[in-house]
């Protein structure tokens, strides 16, 4: 079954966006995804099946050779550690911005600050390489509330229009990176399914490019 291809997809808001991609690419899924609970999905092409899983295990699964493609957030990326994997392609979609914030008319306080995030490692890096002194707190989400409630003096997230921030009282300081949502793939898939992976990722360029 050397041709028989698994892509990875993130339910949410990405999956939203991926779908006519892949659709463009000549992969549809034959089941409507909202009225069945099947995570594995079959589509269009017979040698082409589709999983929906969580963004952050997206790249554990391709790495690992569970999927051999897979569209994930470059946040996630980043958090996971990008060793393992290839990113050939940037799908333009699901864009946003990887910040920090802190409290609206307040500076960063001198010396030791903390930091709640859900993505410790990229914060740790980020702080680091400021040469700023961090204590990094995971949150697995509402990261927007720790600030207001004296969790922490800063917090690093998503943001999209702002409105989350604004709402909660935050303002965005700085930004650590644009984000989009990338293509990867399995590095042995890369190899020894080279035809039908390629012949995948081509597609998916064009759908892109037709879309800029
Ligand atoms: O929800 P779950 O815990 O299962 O996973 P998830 O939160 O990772 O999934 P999902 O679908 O919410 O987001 C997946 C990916 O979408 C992220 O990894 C990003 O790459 C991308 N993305 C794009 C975003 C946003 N835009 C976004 N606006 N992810 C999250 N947000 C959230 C942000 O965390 C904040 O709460 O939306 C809020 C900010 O939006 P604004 O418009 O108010 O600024
Ligand atoms: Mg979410």
């Amino acid at each position: 079954m050397t041709d028989s291809i698994t892509i990875a997809l993130s339910k949410g808001r990405i999956l939203e966006e991926t779908l006519p991609l892949l659709a463009d690419a000549g992969i549809e899924l034959v089941d409507d995804i909202k009225k069945t609970r099947k995570l594995v999905f079959p589509t269009t092409d017979p040698n082409v099946r589709v999983l929906i899983i969580r963004a952050t295990d997206v790249p554990t699964y391709v790495e690992y050779g569970g999927a051999d493609l897979g569209v994930t957030g470059k946040d996630v990326l980043m958090e996971h550690g990008g060793g393992g994997l290839y990113e050939p392609l940037d799908l333009n979609i699901s864009r946003c911005r990887l910040m920090t914030a802190g409290p609206q008319g307040e500076t960063t306080p001198p010396g030791r600050i903390r930091v709640a995030t859900k993505f410790v490692d990229i914060a740790r890096r980020y702080y680091a390489a400021q040469g700023r002194q961090a204590d990094i707190i995971k949150l697995y989400g509402a990261m927007e509330l720790a600030p207001i409630l004296g969790l922490a003096d800063e917090i690093v997230d998503i943001v999209d229009t702002g409105n989350t921030m604004r709402a909660n009282g935050l303002e965005e300081r700085e930004l650590i990176e644009n984000i989009s949502s990338r293509l990867v793939v399995n590095r042995a898939s890369m190899k020894m399914k080279h035809k039908p992976v390629n012949a995948i990722i081509e597609q998916l360029a064009a759908a892109v490019d037709k879309r800029r």
